[in-house]
């Protein structure tokens, strides 16, 4: 029972019947029990049978800008295989993107490895130490492929870049952002725009071009091989911009920057479905597993998204700023129109690919996640797990019905039942000081762990440079440091621009 007591799974029980009754979060999904079995599970999937393997990551893409979730951005390409599959609706994410995309790919704690911000370019990269998705999928036979923006280092050092770290092919860009038509690093000032380490210079919109060459890949693959796709697109990142037939279909929103953003997820929701289009003409859509999830919150308070009710944004260690849609997606398998409230994080999709493709996976590091196929599947009801969350300083604990947040520039420690209070308006601290500092201890205890590599994460230097791991906090701009912006206490988070 998931190291959950008896009186913790009753809570729990109690807690999704409230949830279910109150309809919170209704959208177009119902609700799916989580004591329900779907079809006999096919864990483990034979070699000869192993599913192909999509993974699509949308960049800063918030709870509130899906369809199924009431925006009015129209996403019903997302919407429908939401429905065809089961909507992860407590998938947790880390605040910004790198953490993110290197939990995914090492099923690690992100902490662990001392990224606590983005990746700058003069960052090495995720640490060479950390074995990776595709590596694992590589050794078992896998066609492994990767479309779409890394954020993992490399700009100084190839032995960070994508092909050296398991994937077959790499398309896309290296950097935080990019524009969308030029593929322009601004950072940089200079096109960030590659195929296999060699920059090219193409005309299109980046989600297209992104989708066109998975599309391309798909149809050239080596069809007695299955494949990983790995497809984190640039939408809905800024600098926002879209074709003007997108535009057109939100002109009736006057705020230019929602505009242009529901232009760009629309645009993003348009090309999963060509995608899906054409796992369907190539007949293997049945045995394609695909997840679907945003990297982080929407950065709402720039006018780029929602993430109402949840409290936050992108940058932050509330929920808004890293719960976010989510769902998975295999015909056949997965129960239509599931609705799983099980608390998943990022960390957990590396172990549970593994364990239901039966890969063998090749780390010598310890997993921060878990294989949650049976609580995905519905199998087994599926407590709260402990997550650890951190950005900068700031930290949050999801452990049983608790979230705990720490926000040491402000002096702050808070306590919230987040099943029942995903808004997190209700602090229990004071009533609850036992939890707080048990939770608080867990919090850091990340920090002192023996498998860390965080010397060589985030801030580190290229190999041979001598240098030290970055003091300066790797999402922090040039000149912002302890005081300054800090002073602002949460107002800071909420502006930042070039995460
Ligand atoms: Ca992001």
């Amino acid at each position: 029972m998931d190291q959950l007591s008896r009186r913790a799974f009753i809570t729990e029980a109690a807690r999704v019947s409230v949830l279910a009754s109150l309809g919170a979060f209704a959208g177009t999904l119902p609700i799916h029990a989580e004591s329900s079995p779907g079809p006999t599970p096919a864990v483990s999937a034979s070699k000869a049978s192993r599913p192909n393997i999509v993974i699509l990551v949308a960049d800063d893409y918030g709870w509130g800008d899906v369809g199924y979730h009431g925006s009015t951005i129209r996403t019903p390409n997302i919407d429908r295989l939401a429905g065809e599959g089961a909507a992860l609706e407590r998938f947790y994410v880390f605040p910004v993107c790198s953490p993110t995309r290197a939990g995914l790919l090492t099923g690690r704690n992100p902490l662990r490895h001392g990224i606590t911000g983005t990746f700058k370019p003069a960052d090495a990269g995720l640490s060479l130490d950390e074995h990776l998705l595709p590596e694992t999928f590589r050794a078992a036979g896998y066609q492994t492929w990767m479309c779409g923006k890394w954020h993992l280092g490399g700009f100084t050092d190839p032995a960070y870049l994508p092909m050296n770290r398991g994937f077959d092919h790499f398309y896309g860009h290296l950097g935080g952002a990019i524009d969308y038509f030029q593929h322009v690093n601004r950072e940089l000032n200079q096109v960030d725009w590659q195929r296999n380490g060699v920059t090219v210079q193409e005309e299109g919109y980046s989600t297209d071009l992104l989708t066109q060459e998975a599309i391309g890949l798909i149809e050239k693959r080596d069809p007695a091989r299955p494949f990983l796709l790995y497809l984190p697109f640039n939408a809905a990142h800024g600098p926002h911009s879209a074709p003007g037939s997108w535009l057109a279909q939100y002109a009736g929103v006057g705020d230019r920057k929602a505009r242009t953003h529901s232009a760009v997820v629309s645009a993003m929701d348009a090309a999963i479905g060509r995608l899906f289009e054409a796992l369907d003409k190539q007949g293997i859509a049945n045995n394609t597993l695909t997840v679907f999830f945003g990297d982080n919150g929407s950065q709402s308070s720039a006018g780029a998204g929602s993430n109402r009710p949840l409290r936050g944004e992108k940058g932050t260690v509330w929920d808004g700023g890293i719960r976010v849609p989510a769902w998975i997606h295999w015909p056949g398998v997965i129960s239509s129109g599931a609705r799983n409230e099980t608390f998943l994080s990022v960390m957990d999709v590396f172990p549970t690919l593994a364990g239901v493709t039966g890969v063998p996976t090749g780390n010598k590091l310890p997993f921060d996640g878990r294989d949650r196929w049976e609580a995905i599947r519905a199998i087994a009801p599926s407590l709260p797990d402990r997550i650890v969350i951190g950005q900068g300083k700031d930290l949050a604990v999801l452990d049983g019905e608790w979230k705990y947040v720490e926000l040491p520039e402000e002096g702050e420690k808070h306590l919230f039942r987040i099943g029942q209070d995903p808004s997190e308006e209700h602090d229990c601290a004071a009533e609850q000081p036992e939890t707080l500092t048990k939770l608080a201890a867990i919090a850091h205890e990340i920090a002192s762990d023996s498998h860390s590599t965080k010397l060589k994460g985030a801030g580190a230097k290229p190999k041979g440079s001598g240098g030290k791991a970055s003091k300066r906090a790797p999402d922090a701009k040039p000149g912002e440091g302890k005081g300054g912006d800090r002073r602002q206490g949460t107002r800071r988070r909420e502006n930042q621009k070039s995460l």
